[in-house]
Order: structure tokens, then C-alpha cells, then sequence
């Protein structure tokens, strides 16, 4: 009879005693963490803490993000059992990585959140561990890159998006198109060493960033991508945010704002394999929202994508 004690246990979440190695656990049951990572507030010898922030108040059309969190961790468990392809890095060994769980806030003060967000990120963030955060709308980046900023100053935003998110707005305002202009404007990212990847609605202006839409990516490539990012990006300390409806809506249909014409699952997977050497400090993965999605692989896709990252992560650590 095989060996069932990893079945026994189950619930990883919890039982796992911790904060590295891999987890074997059937996909369909048990409590649910990002990829059955130990689910946790000690920070302690933490090397990334997965959290999510399910805010989606910021939305401009479709709402629905605030339930991307939970959809990404259940999605997850399809991927924690296996170490990575093709690769074969055994992420989790190399690397300490806990889910951190969701961002409690009171909705009805939405005016309170972005501090809410940032005080959170802050505190994580003085702990010595870097963040993955599911979102959650887009906006959320904006109080993740203050508490960022205050840690590694300005940083390079590697940005894959639909939408550039750089139109002009009024400082006050808490909407999810406008944050990276007022990002630059707050001098949380350096604009000159950031690039923005995949983009297919229109923007007057590119506000300094560097700029490969979409068409650029079908037409040269994931490899050309690569080199574009290396080249912008440089040594510079890189923060990673990545909008899930930057895929093509055919690969990614559970979003808010999605957009036709954009990349497949696959060319964001060669991307981010490429991006082994880039400095990273931290990442955001938002715009999931389920209630859109069809068979979750919307939300397979996002959790796939945060595995590469901790992937980059790893091979950088080992
Ligand atoms: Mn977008």
C-alpha cells in the first residue's frame, strides 16, 4: 500500500507546520491557501507573503474582482502538487513562501481603504518579505507601490495590461485607470526604466513609459519582448504587476474591461520565463473576477502566472 500520510493530514493550509516544501493534496478538497502554502501572519524566515486584497470599488465598468482572491487559491490547487515545468526548480524548497489571507476592510468607508491597503503592504513589507497581492481592481497597485516606494524608493514597473492606466485624473479620485499616472506623479515608479506590455486602448500620451502593445507582441514575439524588458528595465529594482486582461479575452474572459486582440497564456508564460535576471521586489496579479469567467481559466491562468513569478524568485534565491 503507497504511502498516504500526505493524504492523511490534508488541509496543508493548516497542518503543514511549515513554511517550506511541497504539498501533495487531492486538487477537489481541503481548506484552501495559494498553492496549499501555510496559511499564516508570522513573517518570520518569510520569503514571500501571498495576499489577497479584494477591493474592487475602484472598477469604471464590470465589477466583480473582489472575489479574484479566492477563485486564484482554488485555481492554485490544481498546480501546488508538481514541481515547476520545465524547469524542474522545486520553487518551494528554495523559497519560503506563506499565504498571508485577505485584506479585511469595511466597504462602506471606501475613502479609507487606500490607506488601509498601504499600512498592510507596509507591514508585511518591514518584516523583510517581499508580496505577491491578488487583487482586487487595479487601483489596489497604487497604495502596494507607496508602501513599496518607502522601502526600495522609485521602482521599475514591468506592467502587462490591456490599458495603460496612465490617463489623466484628479489626485482624490480612486479609479483603477488612473493609477499609474499619479504613480509617476508621486515619484513611486521612474517611468524612464518601466515598460508596459500588451496594451490595445488608446492613450494620448505614454507619460515617459515604454511601451510594447500588442500588436508589437504579435508581430515580433516573445523573445523580442524579453529583450525590450531587459533593455528598459536594466539592474533596477522591478516591481511586476500583471492585469490579467492583458491576456486575450479568448484566454481570459473573467475580467471586468476585457479587450480583443491581446496575448494568449502562453506568450505571458514565455515572457516571464525570460525575466529570470531582472531584480524583482514584488509583484500584483488583479482584475480576476469570477463571476465573468468560464470553467475558472481566467483564474488558472492568474495562478499559473504567480507561480512563474515565485518561480524567477526561486532561481534568483538558489
Ligand atoms: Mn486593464
Amino acid at each position: 500500500m503507497s504511502d498516504l500520510s500526505e493524504f492523511d493530514r490534508g488541509d496543508h493550509a493548516f497542518t503543514a507546520g511549515t513554511v517550506k516544501g511541497r504539498r501533495t493534496e487531492p486538487m477537489y478538497s481541503g481548506a484552501l491557501s495559494f498553492m496549499r502554502r501555510l496559511y499564516s501572519h508570522d513573517l518570520s524566515g518569510v520569503d514571500v507573503a501571498i495576499t489577497g486584497i479584494p477591493f474592487d470599488l475602484a472598477t469604471s465598468h464590470r465589477p466583480g474582482a473582489r472575489l479574484g482572491p479566492q477563485a486564484i487559491r482554488r485555481a492554485s490547487a490544481n498546480l501546488a502538487w508538481a514541481p515547476h515545468f520545465p524547469s524542474g526548480v522545486s520553487v518551494f524548497e528554495d523559497l519560503a513562501v506563506i499565504d498571508y489571507g485577505d485584506l479585511v476592510f469595511d466597504p462602506g468607508r471606501p475613502h479609507e481603504i487606500p490607506a488601509l491597503i498601504e499600512a498592510h503592504a507596509a507591514k508585511i513589507l518591514a518584516a523583510g518579505a517581499s508580496m505577491v497581492s491578488l487583487g482586487g481592481d487595479h487601483f489596489v497597485s497604487h497604495p502596494l507601490l507607496k508602501a513599496h516606494a518607502v522601502v526600495h524608493g522609485p521602482v521599475a514597473l514591468v506592467h502587462f495590461d490591456a490599458h495603460s492606466d496612465s490617463w489623466v485624473d484628479d489626485a482624490d479620485r480612486i479609479d483603477h485607470g488612473t493609477m499609474f499616472y499619479h504613480a509617476v506623479n508621486d515619484g513611486l515608479i521612474d517611468p524612464a526604466c518601466s515598460i508596459q506590455i500588451g496594451l490595445r486602448t488608446y492613450n494620448p500620451d505614454n507619460h515617459g513609459y515604454t511601451i510594447v502593445d500588442a500588436p508589437w507582441v504579435h508581430s515580433h514575439g516573445p523573445q523580442a519582448v524579453i529583450e525590450r524588458v531587459k533593455a528598459t528595465v536594466g539592474d533596477r529594482k522591478a516591481y511586476l504587476s500583471f492585469d490579467i486582461d492583458g491576456l486575450d479575452p479568448a484566454f481570459a474572459p473573467g475580467t471586468g474591461t476585457p479587450v480583443v486582440g491581446g496575448l494568449s497564456t502562453a506568450q505571458a508564460v514565455e515572457i516571464l520565463r525570460g525575466l529570470a535576471t531582472i531584480n524583482w521586489i514584488g509583484m500584483d496579479l488583479v482584475e480576476v473576477a469570477p463571476p465573468y469567467d468560464v470553467s475558472d481559466i481566467t483564474a488558472l491562468a492568474a495562478a499559473t502566472l504567480v507561480f512563474e513569478y515565485l518561480c524567477l524568485c526561486a532561481r534568483r534565491q538558489a
